[in-house]
This record gives C-alpha cells, sequence and structure tokens, in this order.
C-alpha cells in the first residue's frame, strides 16, 4: 500500500513538475548577419525566456514558409515590400503598440515610410533599414580600374565589369534589389513592373552573368573580407560587416562601401508576427527589448545597418551616425528611391526572367 501511495504520489509529482517549471520559449525567423548575438542572450538572461534563432538571406525564402503556414515561427523580419503582400495575405497578425512600452523611441519619419507598405503601421515595427550598393576591394579595384567606384556603371556594364570578372564578383540573389538597380540604371522607373522594362532590366544583368561568380545575398561578407572577391553587389550594413571582420583578422584587404551617383535603392526590414504564433506574450516581450535605445544601438555597431529607434542615435559611435551611407543625409536621401510590391503577375514573370539572368535558361 505504501508503495502504490508513493509510486501514485511520484507519477503525480512528476506530471505537475514540467508544467509548473515550464521553460518559456521564443522562436525567431531572421536574417543572418543581423543581430549582435550578445542582445539574445541578454534578453534570455533577462526574462528567462529561450531564444531559438533561425536564419534566412531572401524573402523568398521566409515568404515561402509564411504562405505554406504554421511556421512555429513567433517574429519574422520581412522587407516591406514583402511585408506589404504578406499582410494581404493574412498571414501575420496585428501588433498593438500600446502592450509596448518602449513604441516611443520608433523613429517617425521611418514609421511613415513604413506606413506606406503597411498602412495605419499596424502589422510591423521597423528594424532595420539600408540601401543596395557596391562594396568593394580598394585596391583590387584601383589596379585593376585605375579609380574607386562612383557610378553604377563599374557594376552593370560589362566593358567595366570584366576587368573585374578574375578578381571575383557576387550580385545579391535579390530580383527586388536587381530589377530595382537596373531599371533606374537604365533611367527607367525603378518602380516598373511593366513586362517590357523589366525584361529590359534582365537583358542587362543577363549580359553580366558571365562575369558574375556567384548571385547569391550571404556570403560575400566574408568573400569580401577574405580577399576571395574584389565586387559585390551588396547592402549596406553586411559591407561594413565585411570591412570590420577584415580589420579584425589584422588583414590588409580594406573594403569600401559606396551608394552610387546614380541613387539607389533603400528598403526597410520589419518585426512581425505570424498569425499563428505560438509564443505571443515572448513575442512582445521581445520587440519591446529591440525597441531599447542601447539594445538597437548595440545591434547596429554589430551589424552595420541603421535601426528604427530614433532613441538609440545619441548612443551610437559617430563615426557610424555620422556616416551617411549607413545614415544618409539629406543630400544622400535625394538619391534613394523606394519600390512597391509587385502582383502575382508580376511577380510570376519576375522569378522566370530572374531564374534566365542567374542560368541562361
Ligand atoms: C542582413 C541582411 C539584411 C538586409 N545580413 C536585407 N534584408
Amino acid at each position: 500500500m505504501k508503495k502504490l501511495l508513493v509510486t501514485l504520489f511520484l507519477t503525480l509529482a512528476l506530471s505537475v513538475a514540467p508544467a509548473a517549471a515550464a521553460q518559456r520559449i521564443l522562436n525567431i525567423f531572421n536574417w543572418s548577419d543581423y543581430i549582435d548575438p550578445s542582445v539574445l542572450e541578454d534578453f534570455t538572461r533577462e526574462t528567462g525566456i529561450k531564444v531559438i534563432y533561425d536564419t534566412y538571406d531572401s524573402n523568398e525564402m521566409l515568404e515561402t514558409r509564411l504562405l505554406a503556414g504554421d511556421t512555429g515561427y513567433d517574429i519574422v523580419v520581412p522587407s516591406a515590400t514583402f511585408l506589404q503582400r504578406q499582410i494581404a495575405a493574412g498571414v501575420l497578425q496585428p501588433i498593438d503598440r500600446g502592450k509596448l512600452s518602449n513604441a516611443k523611441n520608433i523613429w517617425p519619419e521611418i514609421d511613415a515610410k513604413l506606413a506606406r507598405f503597411d498602412p495605419g503601421n499596424r502589422y510591423a515595427i521597423n528594424y532595420m533599414w539600408y540601401t543596395t550598393g557596391v562594396a568593394s576591394n580598394v585596391a583590387k579595384i584601383k589596379e585593376r580600374l585605375g579609380k574607386p567606384i562612383t557610378s553604377w556603371e563599374q557594376a552593370l556594364k560589362p566593358e567595366w565589369l570584366k576587368k573585374l570578372a578574375d578578381c571575383g564578383v557576387y550580385m545579391l540573389d535579390s530580383p527586388e534589389d536587381m530589377f530595382a538597380i537596373s531599371l533606374n540604371f537604365l533611367k527607367l522607373d525603378p518602380n516598373s513592373k511593366s513586362p517590357q522594362d523589366l525584361r529590359k532590366a534582365a537583358e542587362l544583368l543577363g549580359n553580366l552573368r558571365r562575369y558574375v561568380k556567384k548571385f547569391h545575398s550571404s556570403e560575400y561578407i566574408n568573400a569580401l573580407a577574405n580577399g576571395d572577391i574584389c565586387l559585390a553587389v551588396g547592402w549596406a550594413g553586411d559591407s561594413f560587416q565585411a570591412r570590420n571582420r577584415a580589420r579584425e583578422a589584422g588583414s590588409d584587404v580594406d573594403i569600401a562601401y559606396v551608394i552610387p551617383n546614380e541613387g539607389t535603392l533603400m528598403s526597410l526590414d520589419n518585426l512581425a508576427i505570424p498569425k499563428d504564433a505560438p509564443h505571443l506574450a515572448e513575442a512582445y516581450l521581445f520587440i519591446d527589448y529591440l525597441l531599447r535605445p542601447d539594445v538597437a544601438a548595440r545591434n547596429t555597431k554589430a551589424t552595420g545597418f541603421a535601426n528604427g529607434v530614433a532613441a538609440s542615435r545619441p548612443l551610437i559611435d559617430k563615426a557610424i551616425l555620422d556616416d551617411p551611407s549607413i545614415y544618409p543625409n539629406e543630400a544622400v536621401m535625394r538619391r534613394l528611391f523606394t519600390v512597391a510590391a509587385p502582383d502575382q503577375a508580376q511577380q510570376k514573370l519576375i522569378t522566370r526572367l530572374w531564374t534566365t539572368v542567374k542560368t541562361g535558361r
């Protein structure tokens, strides 16, 4: 009898104990190289919430998961154009800013830019914003072109690019970026979705394929830092990370990032919560944590990307804050444009043209 009672007690205790001590969890799906890893550790230390952190390097990859439903993620970070489509598709849930004590730190001008994609700022909060430009190995470019990169010509014209093919060229595997900069370079509307214009851009890009070592959206950071490539059409912060990695390794590789004269695409990446997020309270806590000025400043310092928290600016190194290729000033801002999301039919054409650009088929 006594034995039975003990067994009963143990069974009961065991069935209750795990629930009482249940570990709080947060599942995050974010871009690679896009956070200071110590921010995640500190969040866990402060809240006891365990973070499971997965990464991607393309909006297409995220969107496929979101549209398939039931991602298991609590936080995702789509770029604004994709966000717009995901809101329409009903795969995200509204964010109640009243539940975020740090919502007051949100940068109003950036929030207004985001509102073009998320009317009323209902579904997302800006995380980082940035440009698409040209990162290059200063010494190798000087040697081969005789001058630094200043224009899209040097990246998008075969006469120039062929001089760099042997030292390695990467381009983003991101049709949104590549079509927008190509249309702009061709003096067409960078936002154009007309099949005729898109075909012209695809032709321009297809003619460069033979000089491009790889279309990829994250490997270029290390490839630049290691001196394996000398030019990448890439994103601002990633280019600064390449420069910093080379410096930290004590190598003599120097990486420059340029917003070409003709102007470029400005994009916004944003915190959003999938409709079926299993850990909603934890997601809110994390968004609120990222909106703390000190945390946002640390993420900018680690990634080289400008964040959406206005109140973080006094805490950011002057070298970063005063660098117009990270925090564009008025003059640079005038050369930046944003684009709208393509509809489904337009997206289909873009995807098909992009495959042809990359493979020739
Ligand atoms: C982070 C890249 C984020 C910018 N490595 C592209 N969304």
